[in-house]
């Protein structure tokens, strides 16, 4: 007779086995490291370095400039990254594509700090809001250098501030002094569709051929297809017209005012709207140190630290009680925190299929080569 049964080491091993796959990556050490792909001028000077202190969490931080670049790598798979950053309406499609792994919320405390109506919004691509949380929002805009566009138009701003870019009027004015637009069909295109009247959003494709071809007008003047590097444009007076981020532009106007280049750069908020996005912290699924991300996630919730964002890049935040911590000049900035009228003026992201993607980044293909 045999103490053991004679598949008692199959069994050990068996449970073994099953007992390492139901350890969490937080019962497994995970290396002091956390890689983390951003929007490029989207983070305050201080905040990596003082959660690498806090934390001896070695920060590895890359930066992108359009949600096409993230959504490409996430979509090719092991990009790396344990956290990234996209807007609300492609996470929406990389959630539901498995490319994002759920959060657990138990090592979040600091999600109790967001405001519920943009938890909301969020919710109406997150559902559960189990995916995503709030880094910045704003608006896709226009930047003027105030003294180059009156002088080249020779007389006062359009009464719809976005006829200054698609009308061929203005915008033949003001290519001698330079255009710029941000080089991604998603940004492009919804501002252009709102202006031929069509849905930005729209799931028929006759309406990208309307903004396509109103596009093709003012092709020639367009001097400039730029998502970061126009804000040094911008401020130098290289530029006197972006179609850029609220806050870029605000980064912009802030550069000038500090080189004392006599540069008054403005960030627009169109009498007649514009499209908000809102930009995300999320984990790859195949992150390798969700652990660590979730630990920025929850120091970047916290009220001072979000703060120090909106201080240094000019977007609002999603932590309401960060306002204590705002500097009056930028919590004065109504192109920053936006008045309750003209934010209602503003046209929520919508996520697109692959089909409308597809079709918009062809014709933004056409646009861009002139033809
Ligand atoms: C950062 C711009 C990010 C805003 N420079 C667009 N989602």
């Amino acid at each position: 007779m045999t103490l053991f049964p004679r598949n008692f080491h199959r069994a050990v091993a068996v449970l073994a086995v099953s007992i390492t796959s139901l350890m969490s990556p937080a019962q497994a050490a995970e290396e002091k490291v956390l890689n983390i792909y951003n929007w490029s001028d989207y983070i305050g000077p201080d905040t990596v370095a003082n959660f690498e202190k806090e934390t001896g969490i070695k920060v590895r931080y890359d930066n992108f400039d359009t949600n096409e670049i993230l959504h490409a790598k996430l979509v090719a798979g092991k990009t790396g990254y344990d956290l990234v950053v996209p807007s609300s309406n492609w996470a929406k499609i990389q959630l539901e594509g498995g490319l994002l792994m759920p959060l657990d919320k138990s090592k979040i405390p600091n999600l109790k700090n967001l405001d519920p109506n943009l938890m909301k919004q969020l919710g109406s691509m997150d559902p559960g809001n189990a995916y995503i949380t709030p880094w910045l929002w704003g608006i896709t805009t226009l930047g003027i250098n105030v003294d180059k566009v009156k002088a080249a138009i020779g007389g006062p701003l359009p009464e719809n501030a976005w006829d200054l870019i698609f009308k061929p009027e203005y915008a033949s004015k003001l290519k001698s002094c330079g255009i710029s637009m941000l080089d991604s069909a998603d940004e492009v295109f919804p501002a252009a569709m709102r202006y031929v009247g069509k849905p930005p959003y729209s799931k028929n494709s006759a309406d990208y051929q309307v903004a396509a071809d109103m596009l093709k007008t003012i092709r020639p003047y367009v001097t400039l297809f730029s998502s970061s590097g126009y804000i040094n444009d911008l401020a130098g007076g290289s530029l006197c017209l972006s179609l850029g981020w609220n806050g870029d532009i605000n980064i912009a106007a802030a550069r000038a005012k500090e080189a004392k280049n006599g540069n008054n750069i403005v960030s627009l908020v169109p009498s007649t709207g514009a499209v908000l996005f809102f930009d995300t912290m999320a984990i790859p699924a195949d992150a390798a140190h969700p652990e660590n991300a979730h630990k920025f996630i929850n120091y970047i919730l916290r009220p001072e630290v979000n703060a120090e964002l909106t201080n240094k890049v000019f977007y609002a935040n999603g932590v309401p009680s960060s306002a204590k911590f705002i500097k009056a000049e930028v919590a004065a900035n109504k192109t920053v925190f936006m008045t309750a009228e003209d934010l209602a003026k503003m046209v929520p992201p919508e996520a697109v299929n692959n089909d409308i993607r597809r079709l918009r980044t062809r014709l933004f293909t056409t646009f861009k080569t002139g033809r």
